[in-house]
């Protein structure tokens, strides 16, 4: 009997130019382009994460007049994966919008620490002390990062599936 295909919706959400639209094309396997090109309202791409699992993913534009659209776009998502360039800057500003996000989401948050090859970047580690997300490193630019990519995602789409810690009250 064919086994039952399961589509996880995964929304990118993120400040414009940390890297969102290069890393939807690249975990795809697209070459990922190197000029910048600003998501104009959404770009959607699916890619296969394992033998029974489409990841669909959601890219919006991080301009500021697209934030209003975040909460229909965020609607029925499986997991919410907020991207940073790993900049001491765009790691505080992630993490005012995280805060917005996890106010009004029940939906699991991680969090990409982008960039890695840039001079001055932070750690992931240090990006997750700040965000307090679990947090993966990234260079969206190497083609190499797709599998490690995909690894990740299914194991964290798990984690969304299960009750969270501390949850229990025991009822
Ligand atoms: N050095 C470096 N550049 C990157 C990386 N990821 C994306 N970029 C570049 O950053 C710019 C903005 O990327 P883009 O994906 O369009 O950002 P978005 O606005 O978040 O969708 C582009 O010129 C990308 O080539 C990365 O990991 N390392
Ligand atoms: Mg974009």
């Amino acid at each position: 009997m064919a086994q039952a295909k399961v589509a996880a919706k995964i929304a990118f959400v993120g400040f414009p130019r940390v890297g969102k639209s290069t890393l939807l094309k690249m975990v795809q396997g697209y070459k990922p382009p190197l000029d910048y090109k600003p998501t104009i309202g959404l770009d959607i791409g699916s890619t296969r994460l394992c033998e029974n699992v489409n990841g669909v993913i959601w890219d919006i534009g991080g301009q500021k007049n697209f934030q209003p659209l975040w909460d229909s776009f965020l609607k029925g998502a499986n997991l919410i994966v907020t991207v940073t360039d790993s900049t001491p800057k765009n790691v505080l500003q992630t993490k005012q919008m995280l805060n917005i996000l996890a106010r009004k989401q029940n939906t699991r948050i991680i969090a990409i620490a982008n960039k890695q090859d840039m001079d001055g970047h932070m750690s992931a580690e240090r990006v997750e002390n700040i965000l307090q997300v679990p947090t993966y490193p990234m260079v969206a630019i190497e083609e190499k990062n797709k599998d490690n990519f995909h690894l990740f995602i299914i194991e964290e789409l798990i984690k969304a599936t299960e009750p969270e810690e501390g949850d229990n009250d025991g009822n």
